[in-house]
């Protein structure tokens, strides 16, 4: 197999798109879908501040590493999830890439500034704390961004995360979901940032050769909270599909982006509202987050 820019021996494959790249010309092809995705939905441009959500994961420093070199404003943003040898892991790899780039990683510590950590939010009926870990994310990200003037914050949500999302939205018909996902979620008030997807046509193979080839130095290793997660069983079933069928998680989430979604888009947009405890941004009296929080901090021993 040869590459098709410069007809060296090919060293990576991209079936979907029945494309081979050798090690030097992949990078620029990589950079290249990214910034076709972030024109094609008017992401963002080179005059706003970009606040990257950190893992210390392939696609997360992968995304990092792409928009700087496509010369993009961008700080990057880790949160301290405590979830033990992982999380310490982790943290370490965002902060070496972060020093060896020069660029600025702003950190929440849920366990020094919050009183909790994120085993300690487990759902009682399932095991698994992802529902909470969810809504800390989200909550975190957004508050950080307003508060410290951000125009958007992108994620390394890429194409298998968002077509296993799409497969278990569609399994269980959460039209509420399938309404609301899409690669750009705009901001629809003063304290909501803009958040955005620049990997989501991107496979995960795709940001693994990406961090390999510009030697990333990533977390390999899985969230070991991940273990038994719905969303693998269902990136599992998409990936025995894709295997005779190149491409087909690509045209199962872009035909949806394109085709279903507008069906399922509800006219009116919910009424966002300040939380009375936090004043973030929430449809209820008190944020998801606020009440989680403080449901949880009950049952937890006293901190001494
Ligand atoms: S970090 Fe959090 Fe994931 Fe770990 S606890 Fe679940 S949601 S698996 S992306
Ligand atoms: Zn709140």
């Amino acid at each position: 197999m040869r590459c098709i820019k410069c007809k060296a021996p090919a060293n990576v494959e991209v079936r979907r798109h029945r494309s081979a790249f050798c090690a030097g010309c992949y990078p620029d092809w990589f950079r290249t879908q990214v910034q076709r995705t972030i024109d094609d939905h008017r992401m963002f441009s080179r005059d706003d501040r970009v606040l990257v959500a950190i893992s210390g994961g392939k696609d997360s420093l992968a995304l990092w590493h792409a928009l700087l070199r496509l010369g993009y404003q961008t700080d990057g943003m880790y949160i301290r999830l405590g979830i033990g040898d992982y999380s310490v892991r982790s943290q370490a790899k965002s902060e070496a890439f972060a020093a060896r780039h020069g660029l600025q990683l702003h950190q929440v510590d849920l366990a020094a500034d919050h009183g909790f950590t994120i085993p300690q939010m487990r759902n009682q009926r399932e095991g698994k704390p992802c529902a909470a870990c969810g809504t800390v994310k989200r909550y975190h990200f957004n508050k950080v961004a307003v508060d410290l003037g951000y125009s958007v914050v992108a994620t390394g949500h890429n194409l298998d995360d968002e077509a296993a999302t799409l497969f278990g939205n569609v399994l269980h018909w959460q039209t509420d979901f399938l309404g609301r996902q899409g690669p750009v979620l705009e901001s629809t008030h003063s304290n909501l940032a803009r958040k955005v997807k620049p990997l989501y046509r991107l496979a995960e193979r795709d940001s693994a050769a990406y961090a390999i080839i510009e030697r990333i130095d990533y977390i390999v290793e899985e969230c070991p909270m991940a273990i038994g997660a719905k969303s693998l069983a269902y990136k599992d079933t998409l990936n025995a599909l894709e295997e005779t069928q190149p491409g087909l998680k690509y045209q199962f989430l872009v035909g949806f982006l394109r085709q279903g979604r507008k069906a399922l888009k509800t006219e009116d947009p919910v009424q966002i509202r300040q939380c009375a405890k936090c004043g973030q941004p929430t449809t209820a009296e008190v944020c998801a987050y606020c009440r989680m929080v403080e449901r949880r901090l009950k049952k937890l021993p006293v901190r001494r």
